[in-house]
């Protein structure tokens, strides 16, 4: 996609004498290797990703080429894909990333065309919250309907106040049993609102993000710094470093929460992508307001690092693997033992089951900004308009990885189960 990219000696003469004795901001040291992996996947990832683009930005990385790439294949995308294939959350996430590049999302020129993302955004928004009125759940997920209402927020149009209610009285609600990051993501949301909502609707915002924020703080606590789990943590600090005066009284101890994430070495870009904003005490909600000057970055882009030189254990290991499916049609239960190697990844099972099966095993994955993720199994295609997708268990805990990262271990029972979310 790109060249590869060198940060110039003036950056690192930059950095010179910086430390980073600051409370809960990272390391540089990690942020330019967090920096790096991103810059890296600008290269070799199917698909331009705006989490990154974003997170680039607001570790003031703007300068980079690798920004520059692909923020220019962002806009190609967006012209090509926003009006009919792309969510909500999708379009959200664009708006983000251009913000955060100083670009105008209301006009994306590329390919001879413009195209308005912040009247598409509007649209599918209110399509998500008619949804959510109509049948309790919206067209995607509450997830995405956060990332909308904060792209609205930050564009300060449309039906965001509206959007923040419904998010509110969701968050709010005893039956739903969101997740950390759904939960995260729907702070970010209401906080950016509430800076700019009628008076009327403040108290209901402020209900609800100090629940959450509160909730965070005491899962942290109990967790020993750990919030949801090692992937929610990038949008839970983010949280909580943006919404300190709706927890007050109560302090956070961000050192104990930022410790969590450096026993753990991110190489997923995505996952990166929402942790590093936290890193340099920046969240999603400072993505419109970003300076984009061309002063060198204060952190230096590393040079690209060595690849793995671990010697591949020529060892088999054995995984069992179920496929089950008691929710729709014909239901139907299959199981299999595999022999791969040592340090294979969940994909790799699933392959070879299906090389040796082909009848029963056979799968399908699409690519996304998390890996490849599968779809269809044995012919059952997940489908969004039921909310059902298949879920992969071990043990009978749901995997926080998906197929193409995760590596079970020796004699581990994989189960993929076809579920609803
Ligand atoms: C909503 C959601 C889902 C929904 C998506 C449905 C939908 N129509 O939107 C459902 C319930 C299907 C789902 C499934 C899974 N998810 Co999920 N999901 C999320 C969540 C909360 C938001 C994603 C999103 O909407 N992003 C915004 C949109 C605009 O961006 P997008 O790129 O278009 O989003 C797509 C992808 O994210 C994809 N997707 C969602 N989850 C996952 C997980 C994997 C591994 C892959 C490859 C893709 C993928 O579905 C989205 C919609 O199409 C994230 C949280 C987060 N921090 O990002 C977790 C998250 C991405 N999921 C996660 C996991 C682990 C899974 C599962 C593997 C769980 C399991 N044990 O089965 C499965 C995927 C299994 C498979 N079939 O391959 C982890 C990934 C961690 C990692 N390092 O890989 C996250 C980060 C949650 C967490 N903190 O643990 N997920």
């Amino acid at each position: 996609m790109m060249p590869g990219v060198a940060f110039s000696i003036g950056v690192l003469l930059a950095l010179a004498g910086a430390t980073a004795t600051q409370e809960c901001v990272a390391p540089h040291k990690l942020v330019s290797k967090m920096l790096q992996r991103l810059e890296d996947s600008v290269i070799t990832e199917e698909l331009p990703n705006p989490s990154v683009l974003l997170a680039m930005n607001l570790a003031g990385a703007t300068d980079s080429s690798a920004c520059k790439w692909l923020l220019h294949d962002i806009k190609e995308d967006a012209v090509k894909r926003a009006p009919k294939d792309m969510t909500s959350g999708q379009v959200a996430l664009y708006v983000l990333a251009l913000f955060s590049s100083c670009e105008n999302p209301r006009h994306v020129r590329a390919l001879g065309q413009t195209v308005n993302l912040i009247d598409i955004l509007q649209q599918k928004t209110e399509e998500e919250l008619a949804s959510l009125e109509e049948k309790g759940v919206p067209k995607t997920t509450l997830y995405s309907v956060s990332l909308d209402t904060l792209g609205l927020c930050l564009a300060g149009t449309g039906s965001y106040q509206k959007a923040s209610m419904a998010l509110a009285k969701q968050v709010l609600s005893p039956k739903n049993q969101l997740s950390v990051d759904t939960r995260a993501m729907a702070v970010l949301a209401l906080a950016c609102t509430h800076n700019q909502a009628d008076p009327s609707v403040k108290n209901l915002l402020w209900e609800a993000v100090s629940t959450v924020t509160n909730g965070f703080l005491n899962e942290q606590k109990k967790g020993n710094g750990m919030i949801g789990n090692i992937y929610s943590m990038g949008l839970a600090l983010q949280a909580l470093k943006a919404t300190s005066k709706f927890y007050a009284p109560q302090n956070w101890d961000c050192a104990q929460a930022f410790s969590v994430v450096y026993s753990h070495d991110y190489h997923q870009p995505t996952a990166i992508a929402q942790v590093l904003p936290a890193l340099v005490g920046k969240s999603y909600l400072e993505a419109a307001s970003l300076q984009c000057t061309t002063s060198p970055s204060k952190f230096p882009i590393l040079q690209p690092e060595l690849g793995k030189t671990g010697v591949h254990k020529a060892a088999l290991i054995t995984v069992h693997y179920s496929i089950i499916n008691k929710l729709q049609g014909e239901h139907f239960k299959f199981t299999t033992t595999v022999h791969v190697l040592t340090g294979s990844t969940l994909l790799k099972v699933l392959q070879v089951a299906a090389a040796e099966k082909p009848n029963e095993f056979s799968f399908q994955t699409e690519p996304t900004s998390w890996g490849p993720m599968v779809v269809s199994i044995h012919g059952l295609a997940a489908n969004p308009n039921d909310r059902t997708y298949w879920q992969f268990l071990s043990g009978g805990n749901a995997l926080q990885q998906g197929v193409g990262t995760y590596k079970p271990q020796n004699g581990e029972h994989i189960k993929a189960v076809f579920s609803t979310y």
